[in-house]
């Protein structure tokens, strides 16, 4: 029903000039503008990040939109050179038609926008399925747009919102024929049972998926710029994010140092963790319980494992914690090699290691892990940057020299390779992975010579 409505949609939407389409998504953006401190807050009551990153992720919806807008009168093609005699060689983009979006419930609304605003220009239109954990974000965004359409006349079918479980609309959304791309964001499990089933029936897809993110710490490092950044990618978000920072590789000669020093920048947290709503407190609750058996297990398996827990660790109770679902952001001591630090944990646990010699010793131990989101390296020393940034370096889709994992703007492309799942979205040139690629050959003579010299007269 949806779908068929949505396909109906994308008849006349296609139809619409890119920059008109772009006009919506820019009246969007200022709705959205208006709306910035009720969605964030709505945000932070439905998913529990802080009021800050609640405002900030509707920062991202309103940036993307301004990006999508600009994009519009931008989507090009080449002209390139035949081998032909007056012929002309170029290449066109055209809408794709239905594209199915599936958020997590940790940028419940962030991410829709990122896929959004570039298919809505593109000429696509969308079927979103939110985590069903956040149906109140996805409902007030769904309104907010909503009546931007209303008001301009667009079709109720470019933007589709079908809130529903993964058990009742799962496979056979990633099923459906008519929907020749999916982009999810979801852990490497899900992603990899996504790829299997639209893969068979040859769909395109975007994956977003798992980060098992690493910050270096060189002896030729700021070391108090290199903490304080690295707390807000380890606990922001109650380490909750895709580009949460993981695991903290830092070198043997500074190693007691940056230790004792992060673990008494995680002292100072432990007052500000509490309701997210209060702009006193730092860090929130996980998202439900489930998440806190994840973060228990993860404590418990590092010290099975031989690690140690340096801080935290404990699920807090009493008053203002009653829900069960505030921990107290862990720092364990680990090897790169445990099954635990080899894994993501969606919480705030963050693993100590530790390398020796010079910087590529560190990359090896940051490429070790089956995930490539982000990555970060906090040196001063030109050598060591530009060899974490080079072709032997960081083999993560994003990589940092001097600032965390964690915290990228709309502006880049976002996504990483191996088990994260190789789709980019957002920035740069991900708006191409919304439309279909065209090739165009013209014979504007009058002759008729095949590629290839081949001769065929008859
Ligand atoms: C995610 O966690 O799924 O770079 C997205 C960041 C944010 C987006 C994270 N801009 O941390």
């Amino acid at each position: 029903m949806v779908i068929k409505k949505a396909q109906a949609a994308f008849k006349e939407w296609r139809l619409v000039p890119a920059p008109i389409r772009g006009e919506i998504v820019r009246q969007i953006g200022l709705a959205l503008r208006d709306k910035k401190e009720a969605l964030g807050a709505l945000v932070t009551l439905e998913m529990g990040k802080i009021y800050q990153e609640g405002l900030g992720e509707v920062q991202e919806m309103i940036d993307i939109c301004d990006f999508a807008v600009g994009q519009s009168r931008l989507i090009n093609g080449v002209n390139l050179q035949s081998e032909r005699p007056e012929h002309r060689l170029s290449e066109q983009y055209h809408p794709l038609g239905v594209v199915g979006i599936v958020t997590s419930y940790n940028f419940p609304v962030a991410v829709l926008a990122w896929n959004t605003a570039l298919a809505a220009i593109a000429g696509d239109v969308v079927v979103w399925k939110p985590s069903s954990k956040t149906p109140l974000t996805a409902l007030a965004t769904q309104k907010i747009i909503k009546d931007v359409l209303i008001a301009n006349k667009v079709p109720e079918g470019v933007f589709n919102l079908v809130v529903a479980k993964s058990s009742v609309m799962g496979d056979n959304f990633l099923a459906d024929n008519r929907i020749p791309l999916l982009s999810v964001t979801g852990s490497t499990a899900v992603g990899k049972r996504v790829g299997g089933i639209v893969g068979k029936r040859l769909g395109k897809t975007i994956l977003e998926l798992g980060g098992n993110n690493a910050v270096i710490i060189s002896p030729k490092a700021d070391i108090q710029m290199a903490i304080m950044s690295t707390v807000f990618g380890t606990v922001g978000t109650a380490g909750q994010r895709c580009t949460t920072t993981r695991r903290v590789i830092i070198h043997e000669d500074i190693y007691e140092e940056v230790k004792t020093k992060f673990v008494s920048a995680y002292e100072k947290i432990v007052p500000k963790i509490g309701n997210p709503l209060n702009e006193d407190y730092l860090v929130g609750p996980l998202i439900d319980n489930g998440s806190v058996e994840l973060f228990k297990n993860a404590v418990e398996s590092v010290e099975k494992e031989g690690g140690k827990i340096l801080f935290g660790g404990e699920v807090l109770n009493g008053e203002g914690y009653e829900s069960g679902n505030y921990v107290v952001p862990c720092i364990a001591e680990a090897e790169n090699h445990f099954e635990i630090v080899q894994e993501e944990t969606f919480a705030p646990i963050v693993y100590l290691l530790k390398y020796k010699g010079d910087i590529t010793n560190a990359i090896e131990i940051q490429n070790d892990v089956p995930q490539g989101l982000s990555s970060a390296c906090f040196t001063l020393d030109v050598r060591e940057a530009e060899t974490f940034l080079s072709l032997a370096g960081s083999d993560c889709g994003i990589a940092n020299v001097n600032l965390g994992t964690s915290g990228a703007e709309i502006g880049g492309a976002f996504g990483g390779e191996k088990d994260t799942g190789g789709g980019r979205e957002s920035g740069s040139d991900a708006w191409k992975i919304y439309m279909r690629r065209q090739t165009n050959t013209i014979n504007y003579g009058a002759e008729l010579p095949l590629a290839q010299g081949i001769k065929f007269d008859i």
